[in-house]
């Protein structure tokens, strides 16, 4: 119906990319719903500033649950939502993880996508316009040398990285079988404040600025060479809705077209607090992964010239965001320890 808004559907909502995502799409005024999974704690921590209960008028945010490896839900809620675009960004998306979680990370990320694609054509063919984003990884390229492009063999080097090229795949023959309008992104890392604490980055920017503020003296790390192309997720999710929108759809590169390694991070981000990392950095080996991806750069060439997109969030601004947010929190840890509370570090000696 003309003039009606545009309706998006989000899996993986409550992850750092869904949470920017469903900002940007709100702002565009689409009405959006995400797919939550069912907790037994909330876990939608980081929609806590768009999300409003949907008995209050004017709300276009909305949650359903269900899981990706319940193909049942994932059709029922297309026919309950009737959204015309879909973005598919629901993963077990830790590397390190998927090793111990191998048959899991397979089926979320691999068979999971498969499922939803199956309810998308079941959509489809009862005749709705509808567009597809797949949320792929730059690890697919693994152990392939960069500057990794749209044309760089994948060579994946996880159970992860396997699974997001089946899904790459699916999508792909999905695109040509039934010609029906999905893209593939290949997204290299992306990070801000709201970055899960078990990634590198968030991993060093809550530690760094816990011990420049007393809270604790160590960080134990794993392999500290690896080269990433890290951007910013607030810029990446641009990417993703910029592709739903061209004429035809195709896969592309998102980056920023520079890497670093792990030590600079750690250099960047301890310069900023006046830290010296070597003396809190430890090694634990639980943190090697059985193959490493060694070096990832990509060239978002065809990004930039057919989407127009380009980052706006370079290297050093985007640890400078994440150390201030992280400097925030530690200072909130700080009083709460200072007037006798118990101050709980969740999950920052794993991942
Ligand atoms: P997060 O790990 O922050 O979020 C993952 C989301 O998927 C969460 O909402 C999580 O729910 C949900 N989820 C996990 N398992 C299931 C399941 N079985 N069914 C339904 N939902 C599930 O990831 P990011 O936001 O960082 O990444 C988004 C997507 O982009 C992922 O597919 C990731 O693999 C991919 N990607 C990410 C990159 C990055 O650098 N961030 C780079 C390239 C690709 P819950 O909150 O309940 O855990
Ligand atoms: P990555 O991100 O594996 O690239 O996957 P992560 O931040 O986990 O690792 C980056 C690099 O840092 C090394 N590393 C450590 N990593 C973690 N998590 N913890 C540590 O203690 C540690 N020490 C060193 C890693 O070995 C690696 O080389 C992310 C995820 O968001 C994926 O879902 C996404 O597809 C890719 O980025 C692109």
């Amino acid at each position: 119906m003309a003039g009606s808004p545009r309706v998006a559907l989000i899996t993986g909502i409550t992850g750092q990319d869904g949470s920017f995502l469903a900002e940007l799409l709100l702002a565009k005024g689409y009405i959006v719903h995400g797919i939550v999974r069912r907790a037994s704690t909330f876990n939608t921590e980081r929609l806590d500033a768009i999300y409003a209960d949907p008995h209050e008028r004017g709300t276009r945010l909305y949650l359903h649950y269900g899981d990706l490896a319940d193909g049942a839900s994932l059709r029922k809620i297309l026919e309950h939502t009737k959204p015309s675009e879909i973005y598919n960004l629901a993963a077990q998306s830790h590397v390190r993880v998927s090793f111990d979680q191998a048959q899991y990370t397979a089926d979320v990320v691999g068979t999971g996508t498969l499922r939803l694609l199956e309810a998308m054509r079941e959509y489809a063919a009862a005749g709705r316009e509808v567009r597809f984003y797949q949320a792929g990884s730059s690890e697919m390229f693994g152990a392939s040398a960069p500057p990794q492009n749209e044309d760089t063999p994948f060579y994946p080097r996880s159970p992860y990285a396997v699974a997001k090229v089946a899904a790459h795949w699916f999508a792909k023959n999905y695109r040509e079988g039934y010609k029906l309008f999905i893209c593939n992104g290949i997204l290299f890392n992306h990070e801000s404040p709201r970055r899960g604490e078990t990634f590198v980055t968030r991993k060093i920017t809550r530690a760094l600025t816990r011990i420049k503020l007393g809270l604790q003296d160590k960080i134990y790390l794993g392999y500290l060479d690896s080269r990433r192309d890290w951007g910013y997720a607030g810029d990446y999710v641009e990417a993703m809705w910029l592709m739903l929108q061209q004429s035809e759809p195709d896969d592309y590169v998102v980056a920023t077209g520079n890497s670093y390694s792990v030590r600079e991070f750690l250099d960047v981000a301890a310069g900023l607090l006046g830290l010296e990392w070597t003396k809190h950095v430890e090694t634990d080996p639980r943190y090697l992964r059985p193959t490493e991806v060694e070096a990832l750069c990509g060239d978002p060439s065809k990004a930039r010239a057919k989407l127009g997109w380009q980052p706006k969030v370079g290297f050093e601004q985007l640890v400078a965001m994440m150390v201030e947010h992280d400097l925030e929190l530690a200072r909130q840890e700080r009083t709460l320890a200072a007037a006798g509370h118990k101050v709980v570090t969740r999950g920052l000696s794993h991942g």
